[in-house]
């Protein structure tokens, strides 16, 4: 496969300001005409070279008249043309309800729908696919009145009528040029929620949540969502909506989880529908956040988006950074950057510390869809966050604002957006351009000394060699941090931010009288490793009286971390440890905080994952990890049961559900002090966890219990499961929960489950959230994953074999955790390799896969 570079980006040939479109529908066959206007871009006489995916063209013409002189060089029509403007016509047939890769135009339980990014478009017609290229669309749509009354297309909808033998047609127009990305259409037997929005200049948005008549009930918070999104972005960005109408669509096969299409977003069902039945807490969150991660879209990366797919981090990572902040704002801003964190080093770290690991804008790729990546993204929002940190609120929004005026319209880079942000806020970020183009995650070494009234903070900065790049320059790293005097407690001094520019600076601080204990990378200021030599006895101080909730966070992780490290260095899982009883305080301590929200304690108390204990050792011993945490989580429920059960019984007096952000830190509470009263092995545990089970009026309550249970022998186990399957077996979002629940579990079994329910009529590969559900939880459930006999790595290989003749896209995305083989012990590396051999030596393997495997091995 060909390698794609950033260095080789030329401006497109040919422009195509105008595409008129004529679809007439079919699951099976649907025919497209595309009426392409192209007008060459510059003095060059090369032919126009559309891209195009498995088409073969039916006509070519030109000006009106049939031409023959055209010809397919590796998929893609080549059209001589004489002239500097032409109106150029194709057209094509296509099988959606075939299409079992999701890109372009498929099928989804009888709705048909389109899914363009990265370059899905070339899928459905013969066009310039690439970002670069903006167009105004207008859409005609013909399909079977019965089975496709909704007919919905980007823009504003100008005309619709009958069409003859039980057809209707429909046509849209939207005015804002875009990329064909961006493009999309949806036909189905679809009910609508609707609203309207009264923009910011009086504007009347008609608003609408489109899904399957069953599914109305369950649009409610994502309507409400998309306006309170709408009205945040013009209180805090200054952005407006630009059309009359805004449409959201729920499908349920989907390989993203939604997609930002010019005024019809197309969503995966899993993160539109909810109800207190079948969503949790996390869900709803989770859908108000990608609801309004898409609708910011439609300023960054929409109305501007990227010139190429190297500057993807430009609209995904500003766009995160936006949709975080959103978060951020309806609820506990402190909890929201506690899970960011979280996930960050939960999927971002590992990649970046990884055979795959890329700068936020990459310099090459074999296949875009490959870096949709939690570097993209998250490391992407984590950039931005920190310029919005170097230049303060007004001098970004100014930024922001110079950025979309400039570059309304266009196409843009990264290096834009930062040119805006220096003019705007008059700063100099030179060398701050390092984090778009240096891989790798910096570890920065903090040692505080004390002496006679002066402390002095040593710091040093390194960035890890990562693929391709050797050597790194050091980073700006914006560093919140602050003194506490470890006597009375309190602060010495105001928070400062350090922005360290070299490889090693030290910071003095002076009229210091007591011993000071450093609260460090406050907020999660710069997105690094911290290596800090703080005692357990500093971490706890800090667990107790720091000010800033995250670094509170920050320090009772950093004390378990340290214990388990220590237990698990020592092949000492005993209760009986010194590091254990430092735990078990802070946890005392924290629990007994009557000023803290439950939501906090719920996180502050909850153990470092497994996965994360082994990204702090040199090489991963996942059985020694798993003892030493369950020896530790089972001390702390034991220890500490008096106060799990007066925490339990306060949550538990929380009365009937509600949505709101105490309620929800209460449920939260509620199933973490249930999960250690679990790990207590007190007689009664599994009874009362079956009790929250069955009694929950919400699926909060419900998963969380059934994940405790899942996890155990308890008797109550299996009934447990079982009620569960039937209660849920007709919404597929929740049997993804049953499937999850079950893969993640920490059962010595659930290797054997995992395989047997790969084989249930309920699994399907064809559907990513499923694939997802069971593969992808399994993949990252440590211990059974990589069990010793390389049995877990042999099932997901097979797996994915399978599934990227289905869906390469879907199947590349779950590669990673087979690739991380250096972290592990000779035996299980030498076990993944043989199975990333195996994958690249599968036939017809696609590019994706070859990709993902091929650096894997490298
Ligand atoms: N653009 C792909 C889906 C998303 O990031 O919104
Ligand atoms: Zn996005």
């Amino acid at each position: 496969p060909q390698v794609i570079r950033r260095q080789d980006y030329r401006p497109p040939d040919w422009q195509v300001p105008e595409v008129a479109l004529d679809f007439a529908l079919d699951p099976a066959a649907t025919r497209v005409k595309a009426r392409l206007e192209v007008v060459r871009t510059g003095a060059h006489d090369r032919p126009l070279v559309l891209d195009g995916d498995g088409l073969t063209p039916l006509s070519v013409t030109v000006d009106g008249v049939t031409i023959n002189d055209w010809r397919l060089e590796d998929g893609r029509l080549v059209v001589p043309l004489p002239g500097s403007a032409h109106v150029v016509e194709t057209e094509v047939e296509l099988a959606p309800e075939r299409n079992t890769q999701l890109m372009g135009l498929y099928a989804s339980g009888g709705i048909l729908c389109t899914q363009c990014e990265a370059e899905g478009f070339r899928r459905i017609t013969f066009f310039p696919d690439r970002p670069d290229v903006l167009s105004r669309y207008r859409v005609r749509m013909m399909a079977d009145k019965a089975r496709f009354p909704v007919l919905l297309a980007n823009g504003d909808p100008i005309a619709h009528g009958e069409a003859g033998e039980g057809r209707h047609w429909a046509e849209w127009h939207d005015p804002f040029p875009k990329p064909s990305y961006l493009f999309a259409l949806v036909a189905g037997d679809l009910a609508v929620n609707r609203g309207t929005f009264t923009t910011m200049s009086g504007r009347e948005v008609e608003l609408g949540i489109w899904v399957r008549a069953r599914d109305l009930d369950r649009t409610h918070h994502a309507l409400s969502a998309l306006k309170t999104s709408m009205a945040w972005d013009e209180r805090t960005y200054g952005r407006e909506y630009d059309l009359d109408v805004f449409n959201i669509v729920a499908v349920d096969d989907f390989n993203f989880g939604a997609m930002e299409n010019k005024g019809l977003n197309i969503f995966n069902s899993r993160y539109i529908l909810a109800d207190p039945d079948t969503a949790t807490d996390y869900d709803y969150d989770a859908v108000a956040a990608v609801v309004a991660h898409e609708y910011f879209h439609n300023w960054s990366g929409n109305r501007v988006t990227c010139r190429d797919w190297f500057q993807l981090s430009l609209k995904e990572g500003f766009t995160v950074y936006r949709d975080q902040s959103f978060s951020a704002d309806q609820g506990s801003p402190a909890v929201k950057r506690i899970e960011d964190v979280r996930s960050l080093r939960a999927a971002q770290f590992p990649e970046d510390a990884g055979p795959l690991a890329h700068p936020i804008r990459p310099d090459a790729y074999l296949e875009i869809s490959n870096f949709y990546t939690a570097t993209i993204y998250n490391k992407g929002a984590e950039v931005i966050r920190m310029i919005a940190t170097i230049l303060g609120p007004q001098a970004f929004r100014a930024g922001c604002d110079l950025y979309f005026e400039r570059f309304d319209g266009t196409a843009a880079t990264c290096e834009d957006f930062v040119a805006s942000m220096e003019e705007a806020s008059g700063k100099d970020l030179a060398q701050f351009r390092r984090w778009y183009s240096q891989a790798g995650t910096p570890r920065v070494a903090a040692t505080l000394t004390h002496e006679g009234g002066r402390a002095e903070l040593r710091l040093a900065q390194r960035v890890p060699p990562t693929p391709g790049q050797e050597h790194k320059e050091p980073m700006v790293l914006p560093l919140k941090l602050r003194l506490f005097g470890a006597e009375t407690g309190r602060p010495l001094g105001d928070e400062q931010l350090i922005l360290m520019t070299d490889s090693t600076e030290t910071i003095t601080f002076e009229g210091v009288g007591e011993r000071p204990v450093l609260s460090f990378n406050r907020g999660f200021s710069a997105p690094i490793v911290v290596e800090s030599d703080r005692s357990a006895a500093d971490l706890a101080f800090l667990g107790r009286h720091d000010d800033d909730p995250f670094a509170r966070y920050e320090a009772m992780q950093q004390l378990m971390l340290d214990a388990l490290v220590a237990s698990v260095a020592a092949g000492n899982d005993s209760s009986q440890d010194g590091g254990h009883q430092a735990v078990l305080a802070a946890i005392a301590d924290t629990l007994d905080d009557p000023a803290l929200d439950p939501a906090f304690i719920a996180e502050a108390v909850l153990l470092p994952s497994e996965s994360f204990i082994g990204d702090q050792m040199a090489v991963v011993d996942p059985d020694a990890i798993f003892r030493a945490r369950e020896a530790l989580r089972r001390n702390i429920g034991r220890e500490l049961e008096g106060r799990w059960r007066a925490a339990y019984d306060s949550a538990s007096a929380a009365g009937p559900y509600a949505y709101t952000s105490a309620a929800k830190g209460l449920r939260r509470l509620r199933t973490v002090a249930l999960g250690f009263l679990m790990a207590s092995g007190a007689a009664d545990a599994g009874a009362l966890a079956f009790r929250q089970f069955d009694d929950a009026d919400n699926m909060t309550d419900r998963q969380g219990a059934l994940g405790a249970l899942a996890g155990s022998n308890a008797p109550e186990r299996v009934p447990a499961l079982d009620i569960f399957y039937n209660r849920y077996s007709d919404n597929p979002l929740v049997l993804d929960k049953w499937f999850s629940t079950q893969a993640l579990s920490a059962r010595d079994d659930t290797l054997a489950a995992v395989e047997e329910l790969a084989r249930h009529p309920d699994f399907a590969l064809a559907n990513p959230n499923r694939a997802r559900s069971l593969i992808g939880a399994f993949s990252v459930n440590q211990r059974a994953f990589h069990a010793a006999s390389g049995a877990g790595y042999r099932f997901v290989a097979d797996q994915l074999i399978q599934l990227d003749r289905i869906n390469p896209q879907t199947a590349a995305k779950l590669l990673p955790p087979l690739g991380r083989w250096r972290r592990f012990d000779a035996a299980r590396a030498a076990r993944m390799r043989a199975e990333l051999e195996r994958i690249v030596k599968a036939p017809g393997l696609s590019r994706d896969m070859f990709e993902q495997a091929s650096k894997s091995l490298a």
